[in-house]
């Protein structure tokens, strides 16, 4: 794994396999001190392959071999080469059986792929390339195979045996031993294999499919969070509903399994039947989680079924294809949690995590297309272009095609591409040929990285009634692409007349009733739209409900901007509207002198939206959000980010003491009515109170001392405890903050994911999460080197979020940092490359951060024995 220069693998390179798996056969001797894995594969030469004399060639990570046979015979010297790396078999015949018997540490595993421990029981990460480490093997997504799995163990110790598929055998062994074994009848590539072993209590519930299927469904958890589960099986239930209705897609196995892990590198994983999920994003109850967590884990639950179609039954031939599942599987997670809430408010959350994160991404140094063109270390590309953007790209052929051509589309690729591996542009083929739309310069989307930036400028002429639109459309250079084309943008946009009422959009020569509201599709550098018939010169709605993942430059005034806010019909521009104010605000007050006064009519803009009797709750409650700090830091040129975070606490609490009567009346008005539930109002409600607490407590004010005390008191579920508890934290209460942080770890220190949300409340927190503070949380007794979730709600919450403290301009956080990537990359190299993110951004900042977090990088890179993880972020982002 370790190596000074590791090679670039290029999509261009790419290779059909030389030879094809058609059967697995595993045997997992499962032990205390490793674990021995019979491997016996049916290898074929592939037909398809120009190779006719090939090797066979198998990959292997951290393996210990202890034998080969090929048909049965044993191989010796010279017959086979063990490279550490690989396996290679120089001669074969055309057809053959291979058996290969390696020894593995799953107690030693830090790295958290393959197979390994966590809390006592055995589990597996096998994406991307985590099934090397299990054993030797073709590990690459287009080789699929039938997988048969036998799994032996303690049966004291691990009663419970999984792999994917259906349970086919089982019986007792010697020495109180046991075994399982499991058949998968669907092809499958070697990264979506899971095995799991424990004391597992299971949760069972069934779901009967369209076709009047019973599968069972069946959640596997340790006994202690046995009452966490209620919620993530209903959600499941949900999305199977879901995925038959919206895209007749029906689930094929007869059992369906969740597995909750404490110790995993990311979210959650699609393994075929056999989903293994981070525990932080599967198990919740109203007492130990916020509304944000139910709802992050209906939308993972969501994400990893609707894989089973959009995954696992079509799968991606290589790896620079990994937006093929993951773009269409969160487009698809994202039109299910806009259907199970509030879609105004979801598309609010997907742009702004957009907008803040994968803009900022696509703008640094790891900048790459949808379809990337190569990559060192794949793990390194789960990305937000990869997710988000990809996802983007997809919902504008969905909106470029309409619901109905859509679909035909998707029925089209899974029906031609099922049980295949495939690429992006097979999926674009498909809705082309479904719905007869030429995508080809739609592709580029896939092609060409960067944030395209469209720039509006516009006119009225009164004597002609005539409103033109310029739209200038520029994508700026990344690393490695210049000089880029234009893209097909659907822009959609309205116009507004003074009184608020919607303009007909009639351009130039149209004849018939003009729409209200319509998608301009660009597609050349620059366009000019004549709007005629027009009496008053209007003011421009664009890129309404964020229609393409692009920045909208137009001049608007803040007079026109307040108009939109309060009278856009398009819920997410009404929203954009108040963002874009803010941030005008914020900005003019960046590094001004301390008497610089506050924009009044933001005050009265807000003093509105909190009297809107009218405006939908959820949408009212994203409004009064104030844009972020990191939001601020990727708009500007040269982020001072000292002077970003004044000027945005100076926006704050001039807000907070402006409105203080209306946001006590918020807070009072909003108070809890009965039971809890998850409706959006009811999110709606709790978050708009406890907004309001937090401007509050930001000023100070006495009062909501008294009431945020009593509210993280008496609170019957997680969200209003933990609101109180972080505008608490958040205060300048110093007192109060200590006493409440201590009794709520009392409280739950024997759950280690509120225990999580503890690190996250105080490492985020310019008052309560200083560098010194930040140390002292790392040597608190919870905390967890090998647990990646304790990592990320420290390390990753002082980088990400803190970013004042962060960025203390003696560059004390930097240092920090890259102390602790360091100390990460040799136990777990992924969490440690993706906790470098923060410092990528070196060249983003003012001379003299930037300065010091380049240098910081050095430090990471100058460590001896860099893993290939860290080393490609690490040389990427220092490079010219
Ligand atoms: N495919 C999973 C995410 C995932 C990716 C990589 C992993 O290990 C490196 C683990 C999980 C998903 O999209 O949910
Ligand atoms: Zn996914």
């Amino acid at each position: 794994m370790r190596t000074n220069q590791p090679q670039t693998i290029y999509l261009s390179e790419y290779k059909v396999p030389a030879y094809l798996v058609d059967q697995v056969d595993l045997r997992f001797e499962l032990f205390e001190d490793g674990a021995r894995v019979h491997s016996t594969l049916t290898v074929r030469r592939n037909p398809d392959s120009a190779e006719s004399a090939a090797p066979l060639f198998l990959h292997g990570d951290s393996l210990q071999l202890e034998s080969v046979s090929l048909n049965g015979s044993p191989l010796g010297t010279g017959e086979f080469e063990d490279r550490g790396d690989a396996l290679v078999v120089p001669s074969v015949p055309e057809e053959f059986e291979l058996q290969v018997v390696t020894w593995i540490e799953p107690q030693n595993n830090t790295r958290l792929e393959g197979l390994y421990k966590s809390s006592g029981m055995f589990c597996t990460q096998c994406e991307a390339e985590g099934f090397r480490c299990i054993t030797f093997y073709p590990d690459r997504p287009d080789v699929m195979a039938c997988f048969r799995t036998r799994i032996e163990a303690d049966k004291s110790a691990y009663p419970v045996l999984l792999s994917n598929g259906n349970p086919v055998d089982n019986g007792e062994l010697e020495n109180g031993r046991h075994f399982v074994t499991w058949e998968d009848p669907f092809p499958k590539p070697a990264y979506l294999f899971a095995l799991v072993a424990g004391d597992l209590v299971e949760k069972k519930d069934t779901f009967t499919t369209c076709s009047g299927r019973n599968i069972d469904l069946r959640m596997y958890v340790e006994p202690r969070n046995a009452k966490k589960c209620d919620f993530a099986m209903d959600a499941l239930k949900r999305s199977m509903r879901w995925d038959e209705d919206v895209y007749g897609r029906e689930y094929d196995l007869d059992i369906f399994m969740i597995v909750a892990v404490d110790d995993f590198n990311m979210g959650a994983m699609e393994n075929k039947g056999l989903n293994i999920f981070n525990s932080s994003c599967v198990l919740a109850s109203q007492e130990t989680a916020t509304d944000a967590a139910f709802q992050r884990i209906e939308a993972i639950v969501a994400h990893e079924y609707f894989h089973n179609w959009s995954g696992n039954r079509v799968t991606c031939r290589d790896w620079f294809q990994l937006s093929l599942k993951e773009g269409f599987t969160v487009f698809r997670d994202s039109q299910f949690s806009a259907d199970m809430g509030s879609p105004t408010v979801k598309r609010i959350e997907d742009a702004t995590l957009l907008r803040t994160a994968q803009f900022a991404e696509d703008a640094g140094p790891m900048a790459h297309p949808v379809r990337p063109a190569s990559y060192m270390e794949i793990s390194n590309f789960y990305t937000l272009t990869i997710y988000e953007k990809g996802a983007e790209v997809v919902r504008m052929i969905h909106n470029l095609l309409g619901d109905e051509m859509f679909r035909k589309g998707s029925d089209l690729y899974f029906q031609r591409h099922d049980g295949q591996a495939v690429t992006t542009d097979d999926f674009v083929r498909a809705m082309e040929d479904a719905s007869g739309r030429d995508l080809g310069q739609f592709r580029l989307w896939y092609e060409q990285a960067g944030t395209p930036v469209v720039s509006v400028s516009d006119e009225y002429d009164e004597s002609s009634g005539i409103y033109r639109l310029t739209v200038r459309q520029s994508i700026p250079d990344t690393p490695g692409q210049t000089g880029k084309k234009p893209q097909h943008i659907p822009f959609a946009l309205g116009l507004l007349g003074a009184d608020g009422q919607p303009l007909p959009l009639k351009l130039s020569g149209e004849s018939g009733e003009a729409p209200l509201e319509r998608v301009l599709e660009l597609s050349q550098e620059e366009h000019c739209f004549e709007f005629e018939g027009l009496s008053e010169r209007p003011v421009p709605s664009l890129l309404r409900d964020f229609s393409a993942p692009v920045r909208v430059h137009y001049p608007w005034t803040r007079e026109q901007l307040l108009f939109l806010m309060s009278h856009d019909p398009d819920g997410f521009n009404r929203w954009d509207a108040g963002q874009r104010l803010a941030v005008d605000v914020i900005q003019s007050l960046v590094g001004a002198p301390e008497s610089a006064g506050v924009e009044p009519r933001l005050v009265d803009a807000y003093r509105s939206l909190l009297q809107d009797s009218e405006l939908d709750q959820a949408l009212m409650a994203k409004m009064l959000q104030l844009p972020s700090e990191a939001y601020l830091i990727e708009l500007a040129e040269q982020a001072d980010v000292a002077a970003i975070h004044q000027a945005r606490e100076n926006v704050l609490g001039y807000l907070a003491e402006g409105l203080r009567d209306e946001l006590m009346a918020c807070y009072r008005g909003n108070a809890g009515q009965g039971d809890y539930q998850l409706t959006p109002e009811a999110i709606a409600r709790r978050s708009l109170r406890n907004t309001a607490l937090g401007w509050l407590l930001h000023i100070g004010d006495q009062e909501a001392l008294a009431l945020a005390k009593e509210q993280f008191r008496g609170a019957d579920n997680m969200t209003d405890r933990l609101g109180a508890l972080r505008a608490l934290v958040n205060s300048d209460f110093a007192e109060d903050r200590t006493q409440a942080l201590e009794a709520f770890y009392k409280r739950f220190s024997d759950d280690p994911q509120v225990v999580e949300l503890w690190f996250s409340v105080q490492a985020s927190s310019d008052r309560a999460g200083q560098l010194p503070q930040i140390r002292q949380l790392l040597d608190h007794p919870a905390f967890d080197w090998k647990n990646p979730n304790k990592v990320r709600s420290v390390v990753g919450a002082f980088a990400a979020q803190n970013l004042a403290a962060f960025h203390n301009p003696d560059g004390s956080g930097y240092e920090f940092l890259a102390e602790q990537v360091c100390r990460l990359d040799d136990s777990n190299p992924q969490i440690a490359a993706r906790l470098v993110a923060p410092l990528t951004r070196w060249r983003k900042f003012a001379p003299g951060y930037s300065k010091q977090m380049k240098s910081a990088l050095e430090r990471i890179r100058d460590k001896a024995e860099l893993s290939r993880d860290v080393y490609e972020v690490v040389h990427k982002s220092l490079a010219d």
